[in-house]
Parts: structure tokens; sequence; C-alpha cells
């Protein structure tokens, strides 16, 4: 262990402080940022709360180990000066003789700003103190699409830009200072400081290190919602494939589309486990026409997806074969959303992950399979492009490709410098000695994969385009790392690939990287589900594909494949901007 605190008195004697002495409101109170520490912010000290929380226990969290804590959870309020508003924050502190002069920056999910307990308790688990943030968007519960209008037709942009990075950025300055004044660190004395975030939560992470360069010692990102714009009318894109082949697949047709694929697809990677390493073999060498005419059977749910047990409304049983209509659905959407002259406007899921963006809702009255409009998409449209307060379409009548691209362009422009966050040039941050692990599900379902990899391609060709791509690739990983999952879902493991490992300790990876150098080659990976639960994988480092070799497929090679890699990268032809 290190020593943090060799030479002064002062912290010795708050090491030895007890968490409960720590944990007071005069305490907290004397260890605010001072008054202009931050220009343009005042504490309201008035309004810390202190409080104690013992034996808090992490169990199956998708980015920490197991493990129980204590800690002393600390919020406090503070405004805008001339704004008037009210933003809060909170930090759960460890107990003084498990701090590792480490803090940790938290983010959200979907449209919340943070993920509370579940992320900061395991900050605590790793000797950090850990923020989050409610944006000022009223509480910690409120997400910010609730508060993003005023009225109809005028945008809160005080929030959004909240929302796009702001509040993320003072709740991590005031909460490094809250945390030095805690713990008596001395100028001259490192804290380190790490932000740990996935899905929106990712966006949030890159919106800091895009912008911040001293900020941060490193991020653990995963699934970033960063190319926002894109990603989320996205999501509207396979309803629009349903209705403009004007067929509406029962989800169990969809997921055997799926199952068909998985299957096929395993062993491509040298190993037959159910677990899709390499989806970029799969596009090569599967032909999903060859589901046509194979039978598929579902039970009836009384709350269910369409295919399973769930939280919808009652699903029939569904039986039948895979169409070609379902087929040519299946096929068009993984082809990517392509405008009405054929140039493609953004890229898609890799096969093998599940349609969920196509679900549709069974009618009780008519026994038919409808249009059911993702709600993820849906509310970019009506919050965000048309500025009423709703978050449901109420249909896709008129909507072509084309409107699609439409809608991108029209939230690009408006959203460019706050919820975009897709910046390439991430210099001031590499030369800061800053570093970042980058993670995606291989089959995530909500955000493709293949995001991820352009923006990784987009850092490295912006960044050193005197380099060859081997030596840029190279050059690269002295800050930026990027790690496809084999099977993963979205920001979690997979119920249909069990036996992939989640890098549930990717943090960790980063801490070693950051404090003792340790490069990570190959990312730790634990299943953590199914008959291999437990069973520890490595992850190859991109640009490099996972292969099974050795005499019995258990020997995993990580492989350069040009070929393989050319299915990642899209000419977004539809556009006359470079998309980053
Ligand atoms: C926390 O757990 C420890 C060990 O099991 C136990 O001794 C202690 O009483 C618990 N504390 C509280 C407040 O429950
Ligand atoms: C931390 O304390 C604040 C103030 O009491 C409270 O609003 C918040 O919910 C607490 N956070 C967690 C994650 O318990
Ligand atoms: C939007 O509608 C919700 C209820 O659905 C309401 O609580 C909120 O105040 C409305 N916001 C605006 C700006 O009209
Ligand atoms: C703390 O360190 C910074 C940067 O090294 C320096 O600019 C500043 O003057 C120091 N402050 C004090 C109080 O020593
Ligand atoms: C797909 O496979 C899963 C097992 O991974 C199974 O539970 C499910 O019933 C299958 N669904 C269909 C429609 O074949
Ligand atoms: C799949 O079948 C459709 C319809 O017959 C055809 O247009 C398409 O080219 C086929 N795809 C492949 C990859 O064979
Ligand atoms: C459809 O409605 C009938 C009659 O109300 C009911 O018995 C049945 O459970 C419903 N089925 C589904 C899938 O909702
Ligand atoms: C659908 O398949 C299930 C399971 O094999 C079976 O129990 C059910 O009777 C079938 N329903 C129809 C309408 O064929
Ligand atoms: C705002 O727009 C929503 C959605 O169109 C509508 O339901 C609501 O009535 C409008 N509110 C006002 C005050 O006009
Ligand atoms: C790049 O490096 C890989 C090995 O990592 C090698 O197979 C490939 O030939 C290299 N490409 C070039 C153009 O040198
Ligand atoms: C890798 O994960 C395993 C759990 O599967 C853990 O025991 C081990 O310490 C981890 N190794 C590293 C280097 O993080
Ligand atoms: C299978 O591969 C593992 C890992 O390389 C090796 O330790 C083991 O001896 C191999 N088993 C057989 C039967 O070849
Ligand atoms: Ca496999």
């Amino acid at each position: 262990m290190r020593i943090l605190f060799p030479l002064s008195t002062i912290i010795t004697s708050v090491s030895a402080l007890s968490l409960t002495e720590l944990c007071t409101k005069s305490n907290a109170q004397s260890a605010l940022p001072v008054a202009g520490f931050y220009n343009g912010i005042t504490v309201d000290s008035s309004s810390v709360v202190a409080t104690i929380g013992t034996n808090y226990s992490i169990r199956s969290n998708t980015f920490f180990p197991d493990a129980t804590i204590n800690y002393c959870n600390i919020s406090f309020a503070y405004t805008h000066n001339g704004r008037g508003d009210l933003v809060h924050v909170a930090y759960w502190v460890p107990e003084p003789s498990k701090f590792r002069s480490r803090f940790l920056a938290t983010g959200g999910g979907g449209l919340a700003i943070n993920s509370g307990a579940s992320t900061v308790s395991g900050g605590v688990s790793i000797g950090a103190v850990s923020g989050y943030t409610d944006g000022g968007f009223g509480n910690f519960n409120t997400n910010a699409d609730a508060i993003f209008l005023l009225a109809n037709g005028t945008v809160n942009w005080e929030s959004a830009y909240m929302f796009g990075y702001q509040a993320i950025h003072e709740m991590t300055v005031l909460g490094k200072e809250l945390a030095r004044n805690l713990f008596g660190i001395k100028n001259g004395t490192k804290l380190y400081a790490y932000y740990q975030g996935c899905s929106e939560g990712g966006r949030e992470g890159w919106s800091q290190v895009q912008r911040y360069s001293n900020e941060l010692d490193g991020a653990s990102i995963g699934a970033p919602a960063f190319r926002y714009s894109h990603q989320q009318i996205q999501h509207l894109y396979s309803n629009v494939v349903e209705k403009t082949l004007d067929y509406y697949p029962p989800p169990c047709e969809m997921m055997a589309i799926v199952n068909a694929t998985i299957k096929a697809c395993d062993p491509l990677d040298g190993k037959r486990d159910g677990v899709v390493a390499r989806t970029d073999l799969c596009k090569l060498h599967f032909n999903i026409n060859s589901t046509i005419g194979l039978p598929y059977s579902c039970a009836a749910f009384s709350g269910g997806r369409g295919f399973g047990p769930g939280s919808g409304s009652p699903t029939p049983a569904q039986n039948g074969t895979i169409s070609a209509k379902a087929v040519a659905v299946a096929q068009t959407i993984l082809n990517g959303i392509h405008d009405l002259h054929g140039r493609q406007v953004y890229f898609s899921y890799q096969p093998s992950a599940t349609f969920a963006d196509a679900q549709t809702s069974y009618n009780n009255a008519t026994g038919q399979w409808e249009l059911s409009i993702s709600g993820l998409g849906a509310e970019f449209v009506t919050r965000y492009i048309d500025l009423v307060n709703s978050s449901t379409l109420p249909n896709l009548n008129g909507v072509t490709y084309d409107t699609l691209k439409e809608w991108i362009y029209h939230l690009w422009q408006t959203y460019d410098d706050s919820f975009q966050v897709n910046w390439p040039d991430l210099t001031r941050f590499e030369e800061a000695g800053g570093k970042v692990i980058h993670y995606h599900g291989e089959s995530d379902d909500s955000i493709p994969a293949a995001s991820s990899v352009r923006y990784w391609e987009s850092v490295r060709s912006v960044m050193y385009p005197g380099l060859s791509y081997n030596d840029s690739a190279t050059k690269i990983q002295d800050f930026y790392r990027l790690f496809l999952v084999p099977g993963g879902a979205h920001c979690g493991a997979n119920q249909y690939q069990p036996n992939g490992a989640w890098p549930q300790n990717s943090l960790t990876q980063l801490i070693d990287w950051v404090e003792k150098g340790i490069e990570p080659n190959l990312l730790n990976g634990t299943v953590s589900m199914g008959a291999q639960k437990g069973e520890n994988q490595k992850i190859c480092l991109w640009p490099l594909r996972p292969y099974y070799g050795g005499s019995n497929g258990t020997e995993l090679e990580c492989v350069y494949d040009q070929v393989s890699l050319d299915t990642w990268h899209y000419n977004l032809d539809a556009w006359k901007m470079p998309v980053w």
C-alpha cells in the first residue's frame, strides 16, 4: 500500500480519524471549497448534510466487484452567481483508513445525469471520494428531459449545457477540492482523479476528457452515447424499416433470427461457446437468408417482451417459420441508414445483437402485430426538435429514410456544442498525461459497437496524420485504448451469449495504468452468469481481434485481420461534413 502523507502530522491525524469523527456537519462545512475557489459559483454552507452509511453491500454490480463498505455521504448545494439556480451534489467519502488519495466522478444513463449509489459505492470500494450531481434539475432523481423545456418552444439552455458537460465538470472540480480539504492533502501531493460511466455516462465521460485536460488522470468509459444526434435518431430507424417494408414481425420471429445468427457465427472465432467474438467474420461469412424457413416458437407471457418474460404487456404464443419479409427487415436494419439516393447516413448494430429497436406490439383486438415506435428515439423528435412537451410520437406517417437524415442534421446543428460529444483532438489531454480505457459490448443492441470504433479511428487519424496506420495505432495506445467485449450487450453481459466475459474491474486496470504504469494490453473479463460463471477471460486490444487457436480452441490470440477491420469502417457519404 502507498504511504500517502508521510510528512504531515495534520494528515496523520486525519487518517487516524474514525468515520464518525469525520462525518459531522461542521467538519464537512469546514472542508467546503472556499469562496472564490470556483469563479461564478457560490456554495451554500448551510445546505451541508453529512450522513454515515455502514455495511453497504455491493453485489452483482456490472462495473464493480463485490464489496461491503462504510461511507460518509456529504451533500451540499451551490448556485451560479447571477442565475439564481440551485445545484445539488453528493459525495460518498470512504473511511479515513481506507482512503487512497483518489477521487471518482460518476455519471448517469439514459436521460439521467447520475446513477446514485450504484456507482459512488463502487468508488468508495477503491478508496475514492466519489461524487455525483443533480445537474440543477431539481433533485437527484430528476431526468434532464423533464426540465429541458421552460415552455413549449422555449429551451432551458442553461440546463442543456449542464447536462451536456458543465454539471459533471463542476461536481468534479468542487469534489476534488472537498477531498483535499477533508483529508488535508497539501499542494504537491497527488490526488488522483478518475471518471467511470457507461452509455449516457460514457458520453459524459468523453465530454470531460475532450474539454478539460487537467481534470482527470483517467477515465473508464463504456459504450458512450456521444455521437448524440446520429445515435438517438438511429433508434427510430428499425421502425421506419418496418413501415417502409410494411412488415411488423412478431418479436419471437426476430429473436429466432438472432438465435440462428449466434448459432452460425459462434464457431467462426475458433471456439464453440455460444459467444460471437467475431461479429466481423459473421458479417463476412453468414448469409442471413439462410434463416428463412426455420421454425420458431415462443410461449405466451402475461407480461412479456414479445419473445420471453419481461415487464411489457401480455403477449400471445407465437409459432411459425422465419419469413423472407422478416429477414428483409433484419438485413435492412443491419445495413444501417441510407438516404433515398443510397448514400450511407449511419451504421447499425453488429449481427448477433438483438433487434430491440424493432420491437412490435400486439393488438389483442385484431390479433395483429403493429408498429411500436421506439421511445428512445421518439423523444428526440418531439422534445428536442419540435420543442413540445412530449416524449412520444403518435405515428411515422410520411417519415422516410431522408426524414431520418433531416432529423439528425437538425439535432447535430442545434446541439453540436452541448450534447454531441465527438471532438476528435485529444492532444491536450494526452499531453497532460491522461489515460482512457474505452470498451463496448460487441453485440450491443442500443449503441452500435461500430460507433466506438469510428471515434477511436477519428482520434487516431486526426492526432497522428503523418503516421502510418500501424504506427498511429501504436502511438494512440500510449493514452487511449479501445476494447470490444465479445458477446457483450449494452453496458453489461448478454443473457443470449451468457459465456461471454464482462470487464467488471476495468476501473482497477485504469488505476493500475495511471498509478503504477501497468499498461492494459488485455482487458480482464469475468463471466457473470450461466454455467461458466466466475471464469476469467481476456479481451483483446483494438485493432487486434480475438481468435481462439491451439489444439483445443482455448488459446486466445489477438490477431491483425485487415479484411475484418475493413468491415468496421464506413463511408458516411450522405454527409458533406466529417462525422467524427
Ligand atoms: C457491520 O458488519 C459488521 C461485521 O459483520 C458488524 O460487526 C457490525 O455490527 C455491522 N454494523 C452495522 C451498523 O450493522
Ligand atoms: C446523500 O445525501 C443526500 C442528502 O441527504 C441525499 O439526498 C442523497 O440521496 C444521498 N445519496 C445517496 C446515494 O444515498
Ligand atoms: C410537461 O408535462 C409534464 C407532465 O407530463 C409537466 O409535469 C411539466 O410541467 C410540463 N412541462 C412544461 C414545460 O410544460
Ligand atoms: C499550489 O500549486 C500550484 C501549482 O503547482 C501553484 O500555482 C500554487 O501557487 C500553489 N499554491 C500554494 C498555496 O502553494
Ligand atoms: C433464443 O435463445 C434463448 C437462449 O439463449 C432461448 O431462451 C429463447 O427461447 C430463444 N428464442 C427463440 C425465439 O428461439
Ligand atoms: C437474400 O435474399 C434477398 C431476396 O431474395 C436477395 O435480394 C438478397 O440478395 C439475398 N442476400 C444475400 C446475401 O444472398
Ligand atoms: C386478449 O384478450 C382476451 C380477452 O379479453 C384475453 O383472454 C387474452 O388473455 C388476451 N391476450 C393477450 C395476449 O393479451
Ligand atoms: C405454439 O408452440 C407451443 C410450444 O411448442 C405450443 O404449446 C402451442 O400449442 C403452439 N401454438 C400454436 C397456435 O400452434
Ligand atoms: C405543449 O405541447 C404538448 C405536446 O404537443 C401539448 O400536449 C401541450 O398541451 C402543450 N402545452 C401548452 C401549454 O400549450
Ligand atoms: C500492421 O501490423 C500488423 C501486425 O500487428 C501486420 O500484420 C500488418 O502487416 C501491418 N501492416 C502494415 C501496412 O505494415
Ligand atoms: C481479473 O479478474 C479476476 C476475477 O475474474 C480477478 O481475480 C483478478 O484480480 C483480475 N486481475 C486484474 C489484473 O485485474
Ligand atoms: C487446452 O488449452 C489449454 C490452454 O492453452 C491447455 O492448458 C490445455 O492443456 C489444453 N488441453 C488439451 C487437451 O490440449
Ligand atoms: Ca465463439
